[in-house]
């Protein structure tokens, strides 16, 4: 029996995580394309763009982010709020083969300013035919259910590390307190987008719990979102130690083991690895990556380099709608 029918329904403990995991790494690749085959068109990638529509100026303590005041950004809180310059980033994204626009603003939780502007954003970009994706931080209940009902299809909100590690990143706010707003998306039928951060110093077991979290999950998300650290000079993970990035593929391929019909995306990171590491996490499972010159506030991989990559593989770019 295959290792996702083996496992499809039921809980996933630690141990079997690791165990999968730890395989030697053919072994582990073999599975996981296998995996990949059976749910998904290997030939396509589902790609998404996205707009910083807020930045700067966090009072949360992300030890990874650029956007906290605790970091000594220099960036003060601004938002765009010409509907023109959101209009004319979806437009470029889709022509770009993006069948996904996310739109992410800095905080803890949003401002009224803010998120009266990600809903009138969300009803313009979806008339495109795009679908929205937004993240911008915890959401109260009554948010969610306005956010539904101007149409937002995913709602991006990452657990980032594992539970046991989080403090060591996060101090500001918990991993429950995250989860909460995750299961309120979920409550309420706008499709989840979550995952997290490798690179941040945590050990491959803190990497196991992560996705053994996600896949825990009552539902698996929809789309699981894997971001290898940007190191931004500045914040207190400036210099933390490379991670293996055959690690980086294992934990790629143990979340597409667990979640088997879930979108994969190598999200953050991607503008410092090489074409063949790129092919590598493909090969183990990732279905999605961004594309455009920036992702919120930091470079990306170039485009044209990206629609070559994509060529070279002999992959396409899943259509809108
Ligand atoms: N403020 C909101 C929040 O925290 O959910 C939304 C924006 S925040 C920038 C979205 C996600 O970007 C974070 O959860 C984190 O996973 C990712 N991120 C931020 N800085 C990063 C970095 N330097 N490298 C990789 N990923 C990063
Ligand atoms: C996610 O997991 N990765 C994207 C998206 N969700 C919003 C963002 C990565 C941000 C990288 C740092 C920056 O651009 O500031
Ligand atoms: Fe603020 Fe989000 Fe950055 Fe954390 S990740 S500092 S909440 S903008």
């Amino acid at each position: 029996m295959s290792l996702d029918s083996a496992l499809m329904g039921r809980e996933v403990t630690f141990e079997e995580a690791r165990a999968i995991f730890e395989k030697p790494f053919w072994e582990l690749i073999y599975e996981a394309y296998g995996v990949h085959r059976r749910y998904h068109n290997v030939r396509e990638i589902q790609v998404s763009s996205l707009l910083s529509i807020q930045w700067g100026g966090c009072c949360e303590d992300c030890a990874y982010c650029v956007q906290s005041i605790r970091n000594g950004t220099k960036m003060a809180k601004q938002a765009i709020t010409d509907m023109g310059i959101i209009i004319a980033a979806a437009e470029w994204a889709k022509a770009i083969g993006s069948s996904r626009f996310c739109m992410g603003a800095s905080g803890r939780v949003p401002s009224d300013e803010i998120f009266a502007i990600a809903c009138k954003a969300i009803k313009i970009v979806k008339r495109l035919g795009v679908e929205t994706c937004l993240t911008m931080g915890m959401l109260r209940e009554d948010q969610v259910i306005k956010l539904k009902e101007c149409g937002l299809d995913y709602y991006n909100h990452n657990v980032d590390t594992s539970p046991g590690y989080y403090k060591k990143i996060i101090t500001t706010r918990t991993i429950e307190e995250r989860i909460q707003t995750i299961e309120l998306v979920r409550k309420h039928g706008i499709k989840v987008c979550t995952g997290g951060i490798l690179g941040m110093g945590e050990t491959n077991d803190d990497r196991i719990r992560m996705v053994v979290l996600l896949a825990n999950f009552v539902e698996h998300p929809e789309s699981v979102s894997i971001n290898r650290l940007v190191k931004v000079p500045g914040t207190p993970l400036e210099n933390v130690e490379e991670m293996d990035s055959f690690d980086f593929v294992r934990t790629i391929a143990l979340a597409r083991i667990l979640m088997p019909k879930s979108i994969i995306r190598v999200s953050a990171g991607r503008e410092t690895m090489a074409d063949e590491l790129q092919a590598l996490c493909f090969l183990a499972g990732a279905s999605a990556f961004f594309i455009g010159e920036r992702l919120l506030t930091v470079g990306n991989a170039k485009v044209e380099k990206d629609l070559a990559l994509l060529d070279r593989l002999n992959l396409k770019t899943v259509g809108c709608g």
